[in-house]
């Protein structure tokens, strides 16, 4: 069984929702970390340093040892591997076929459609008025999908009763739709009942943006 040897750093942003999901996951297997911020609104992701860890220049970045792992899907299932004490993935296949689906549509059919560099293209082409609309469609259309997906298999979390892979993943999706996109949640209460039970656990509350060493003071 891989013990935790070295100190695990994550290269990270406070309000970035793909590194939030990395925190959720390292702070759910009582991983410890060094958090090194990269502010993207300064452009820091640009930089040359920042681009030999990741060659597309987005956080979050994980380095364990000698290895680097970038893209949260990517990390995630490195760390499954790697530290397996406690399993964010069901043994039952088709529950753990369902986890990473769910996953996969937060991680390829939502978030790269209101990712900032996204957001910027769409500013830029069209006007500043068209990015929440544009957010918020490909949002609600994930939402409704995940919905569908997810109501005959829910329990207290979203594949049952114990917080695995498709949590991490909707935790931060969730939040970003109400508080930066502002998604109508009343069109999907079992999201909103999951997002509910999220905001208990020491795990995910640790991991929200406001928690973070680069917050801006408030
Ligand atoms: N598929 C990648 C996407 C990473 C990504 O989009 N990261 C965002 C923050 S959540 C970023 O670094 N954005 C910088 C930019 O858009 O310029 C992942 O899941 O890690």
């Amino acid at each position: 069984m891989a013990q935790q040897q070295n100190k695990l750093k994550l290269y990270s942003y406070w309000i970035s929702s793909c590194s939030w999901r990395i925190r959720i996951a390292l702070n759910l297997k009582g991983l410890q970390y060094q958090y090194i911020p990269v502010n993207l609104l300064k452009g820091e992701h640009f930089s040359p340093e920042f681009q030999r860890l990741n060659p597309i220049g987005y956080v979050p970045v994980l380095v364990d040892g000698d290895i680097v792992v970038s893209d949260s899907f990517a990390i995630f299932m490195y760390l499954e591997e790697k530290y397996p004490q406690i399993p964010l993935l069901p043994p039952d296949l088709p529950k753990k076929a369902l986890n990473i689906q769910a996953a996969n549509i937060v991680s390829s059919s939502i978030q790269p459609l209101q990712n900032l560099a996204v957001l910027k293209y769409i500013e830029e082409k069209t006007s500043p008025d068209e990015i929440i609309p544009w957010a918020k469609f490909h949002i609600e259309k994930g939402f409704a999908a995940l919905e569908k997906l997810l109501k005959d298999h829910a329990g207290r979390y979203a594949t049952g009763d114990e917080v695995s892979m498709a949590d991490v993943f909707l935790a931060p999706q969730i939040f970003n739709g109400i508080k930066r996109f502002n998604v109508d949640m009343a069109k999907f209460p079992l999201l909103t009942r999951l997002n509910e039970a999220y905001s208990e656990l020491p795990e995910f509350q640790k991991a929200t943006p406001e928690n973070q060493p680069d917050a801006p003071l408030a």
